[in-house]
C-alpha cells in the first residue's frame, strides 16, 4: 500500500534536502522544533448546557479556530469541537441518556482542498463544502443517531442526537464521519473523548480524578507558517512527521511517583502505534543500553474492563510485548511510577508506516519513534489506588450460537502507481446493501485480507470478540472464492481479548470475530479505520432487519428507533415525578412504575404514541389511588422489542 504514497515522500525528501522552493517548499522541518518544552494538557470536561426531553443536553459547536500547538510554532488553523482539539471530553454516567445538539458552525468551504475525484463523490454536488456528521465511535446507539456518512449537515445547520449510554463503562471517542471528507475533518481536529463512567468501577479503586488521564496521539505534518499540511490528491495513506499529543507537539507529561490510569486513543488517521516507555535523559534521548520504563497494566479494551489484566512492557521480561494500538482504537491501562522519582521516560513507538505486522521487516516510509516525554516529579506521595488483576467480566464467546457466518474480502484495486482504491467484497460504498444481520442475533465474520497491509476493521453498533486468525491460500481465494487454510489457527493475543469494536486483520490471514447481538434495527456501517482507506472505498453499509424479513431491507416506513427514558423532574421527588421518553416511530409503549420488590405500582402509559418526545407524570399513588410510601421506585418503559428501566426516589 505504499507505492503511490512513496512517490510523494520522494518529492518531499528532495524538497527538504535541497531546499528547493516550489509547491512543498513551505513544509516545516520538524527537527527545528525543540521537543518536550510544552506541557501535555488535559482536554476540559464538558458540562451540560441544559436539558432536552428530560435528559442532560450538551451544545457542541463544530467550528474553525486557531490552536497554539507548540511554543515555537505559529498558531494553527483547525476545525474543532468548540474551538479546541481534542474537543472537550464527555464524562457521562452509565445508564443516563444524554442529548447532544450539534451545530455546524464551520465556514462554507473546507480548510483543506477536497478531492472530488474519489468514488464517494460520484453523483454528488458537495464540492468543497464543510459537511459534518458526528459518530460516537463504539457506542450502542440508534441508527438515526449513529452518524451515517450520508447524513451530514451543512454549515449553518443543527441536529440533535440522543445517546442512551446503556452499555458498560467504556473509552469511546466522537469524531466526524462525513462521506468523502472524514479523513480531512478528523485531521483538521474534529475529535474528542467520550468516557462512560461505570459505577461498578468504584469498588476497584482505580486511579481517578487527576490521576486518570485521557491521552490522544495524532501524527501531523506542518507548514512553516504553523498550518497543517495535507495532500490535495487522495493518497492511500498519509503519515505525519510530528507527534501531536492532546493537541500539543511533542509535549512533556509531569507525573507524581504513583499510579495513573490512562484512557488512550490512537487518533492518527492512518498510523499504527506500538508503544513502550524507555528511560531517557531530560531531552528524551535514550542511552544505548535502552533501560525499559515501567510496565503497562492493561485493564480495559475499547469496550470496557477485561476479565484479566494483561501486563505489557514488563521490564523484568524481555519478551513482554509492547502495547499495539491501531488507528481509531483505544486502550485503558495503568502505569505505576512509584520509586521512579526524578526520572524521565520517552513514550516510544516502533510501528512501521505502513504497518504490516509487529516485527515485519518492511521498510518504514516515515518513522515516528518519539511521542512524548514523561517526567516523574521528585516528591513523596501516598497512593491508595490499586491495579486489579480481575477488573471486569467478559462473557466467554459462544460461536455455536451465531446465526450467520459471513466472509468479508479485503482487496486492493491496483493502478499504474499503486492502489487506487481498497474494497470490501469488491463493492463500493454506494452499492446496494449486501449484509442483513437479523435483529437480536450474533454472527461470525471472517475478514479475508488479500492485501499486504494490516487493516484495522471497525463495526458500528455492535462489539465483537476476536476468535482466531488462520493463514489461507489467498491466490485460490481470489480465483475461486473458497477459503483453503494453509496452517493452524492462531489464538488472539492477550492484549486483544475482551469486548472490542476494532480488530487488526493480518495480511494473508482469515481473521475471525464473533459479534455481540445486533440489538437495534436500521442502517449502520463497517469499515477500515485507516481513514484514507475508509474514504476510498473501504466502507460498506449494513442493515439490521427483523428475523422474518428477507435480505432486501426494512419494511417500508418502519424506522428503527428505540425509545429513551429519563427523569425530567426533581430527583428525589416529593409529590410529583416527571418522566420523559422519546419514540422514533409510532409504536405501542407501556410505561409503568414498579416498587423495589418488583411489584407493579401503577401504569402511566399503555398505548400507541407518535414519534418524538413525550412526558408522563406520576403523582406518587398506586392503581387504587392511595399514596405510596417513601422509597426506591423504578420506571419501566416497554415496547415489543425492548425495555428500559430508570430508578427514582420518592421522599415524603
Ligand atoms: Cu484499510
Amino acid at each position: 500500500m505504499n507505492l503511490k504514497s512513496r512517490s510523494i515522500w520522494t518529492i518531499l525528501a528532495l524538497v527538504l534536502i535541497t531546499g528547493t522552493t516550489g509547491a512543498f517548499a513551505q513544509l516545516l522541518d520538524p527537527s527545528t522544533l525543540t521537543k518536550y518544552i510544552d506541557p501535555l494538557p488535559q482536554p476540559p470536561i464538558r458540562t451540560p448546557s441544559g436539558r432536552e426531553g428530560g435528559f442532560p443536553a450538551y451544545d457542541v459547536h463544530v467550528k474553525a479556530a486557531k490552536a497554539k500547538m507548540h511554543s515555537e510554532l505559529d498558531s494553527t488553523p483547525i476545525f474543532s469541537f468548540d474551538g479546541i482539539t481534542p474537543g472537550p471530553t464527555f464524562l457521562v454516567e452509565m445508564g443516563q441518556p444524554v442529548a447532544v445538539r450539534y451545530y455546524n458552525d464551520l465556514p462554507q468551504d473546507h480548510m483543506f482542498y477536497v478531492d472530488q475525484d474519489i468514488e464517494m463523490f460520484k453523483g454528488q454536488d458537495w464540492g468543497q463544502k464543510s459537511r459534518f456528521v458526528s459518530h460516537l465511535h463504539g457506542a450502542d446507539v440508534e441508527a438515526a443517531y449513529d452518524g451515517f456518512p450520508m447524513a451530514t449537515i451543512d454549515p449553518g445547520e443543527q441536529t440533535t442526537y440522543f445517546y442512551p449510554n446503556s452499555q458498560p463503562g467504556a473509552t469511546l471517542w466522537y469524531h466526524d464521519h462525513s462521506a468523502g471528507i472524514t479523513r480531512l475533518n478528523a485531521y483538521a481536529g474534529i475529535a474528542g473523548f467520550y468516557l462512560i463512567d461505570d459505577p461498578r468501577e468504584k469498588r476497584l479503586n482505580l486511579p481517578s480524578g487527576p490521576y486518570m488521564l485521557g491521552i490522544a496521539v495524532q501524527d501531523r505534518m506542518f507548514n512553516e507558517d504553523g498550518s497543517l499540511f495535507y495532500p490535495e490528491e487522495w493518497e492511500p495513506e498519509f503519515f505525519g512527521d510530528v507527534a501531536l499529543v492532546n493537541g500539543v507537539v511533542w509535549p512533556k507529561l509531569e507525573v507524581e511517583p504513583r499510579k495513573y490510569r490512562i484512557r488512550f486513543l490512537n487518533g492518527c488517521n492512518d498510523r499504527f502505534l506500538n508503544m513502550k516507555l524507555i528511560e531517557s535523559n531530560d531531552q528524551g534521548i535514550v542511552s544505548s543500553d535502552s533501560v525499559p520504563g515501567p510496565a503497562f497494566w492493561l485493564v480495559g479494551s475499547e469496550q470496557g474492563l477485561l476479565s484479566n489484566t494483561v501486563v505489557l512492557n514488563d521490564p523484568a521480561n524481555i519478551n513482554s510485548p509492547r502495547m499495539l494500538v491501531d488507528p481509531g482504537d483505544r486502550r485503558d491501562f495503568i502505569i505505576d511510577f512509584a520509586d521512579q522519582q526524578g526520572k524521565y521516560f520517552l513514550m516510544h513507538n516502533d510501528a512501521r508506516a505502513p504497518f504490516k505486522g509487529v516485527g515485519h521487516p518492511a521498510p518504514d516510509d516515515l518513522p515516528l519513534p518519539e511521542l512524548f516525554l514523561v517526567h516523574v516529579k521528585d516528591t513523596t506521595v501516598t497512593d491508595l489506588a490499586q491495579i486489579p488483576m480481575q477488573p471486569g467480566f467478559v462473557e466467554t464467546p459462544k460461536p455455536a450460537q451465531a446465526r450467520e457466518t459471513r466472509n468479508i474480502k479485503l482487496s486492493e484495486v491496483m493502478g499504474d502507481d499503486g492502489p487506487i482504491m481498497v474494497l470490501l467484497n469488491d463493492k463500493n460504498f454506494m452499492d446496494p446493501i449486501s449484509e442483513f444481520p437479523r435483529y437480536n442475533t450474533t454472527e461470525i465474520w471472517n475478514f479475508v485480507n488479500t492485501t499486504e497491509d494490516v487493516h484495522p476493521m471497525h463495526i458500528h453498533l455492535v462489539n465483537w470478540q476476536v476468535l482466531e486468525r488462520r493463514p489461507c491460500d489467498i491466490d485460490r481465494y481470489l480465483a475461486e472464492d473458497t477459503i483453503v487454510y494453509t496452517g493452524p489457527a492462531v489464538a488472539p493475543e492477550a492484549q486483544e481479548l475482551g469486548r472490542r469494536d476494532m480488530v487488526n486483520t493480518w495480511p494473508g490471514y482469515v481473521t475471525t470475530v464473533l459479534t455481540s447481538k445486533f440489538n437495534r434495527l436500521g442502517k449502520y456501517v463497517y469499515h477500515c479505520h485507516i481513514l484514507a482507506h475508509e474514504e476510498n472505498d473501504m466502507m460498506r453499509p449494513y442493515e439490521v432487519v427483523l428475523p422474518n424479513q428477507g435480505d432486501g431491507g426494512m419494511i417500508a416506513g418502519v424506522e428503527p428507533i428505540e425509545p429513551l427514558l429519563g427523569i425530567s423532574g426533581p430527583e428525589p421527588f416529593r409529590n410529583r415525578a416527571s418522566i420523559s421518553y422519546s419514540a422514533g416511530l409510532e409504536q405501542h409503549v407501556k410505561l409503568s412504575v414498579y416498587n423495589s420488590l418488583g411489584q407493579e405500582v401503577k401504569t402511566l402509559v399503555n398505548g400507541a404514541v407518535n414519534r418524538g418526545m413525550h412526558s408522563a407524570v406520576w403523582d406518587g399513588t398506586n392503581t387504587a389511588g392511595a399514596q405510596v410510601a417513601s422509597g426506591t421506585y423504578f420506571y419501566k418503559l416497554e415496547t415489543s422489542k425492548s425495555s428500559q428501566t430508570v430508578r427514582a426516589t420518592l421522599v415524603r
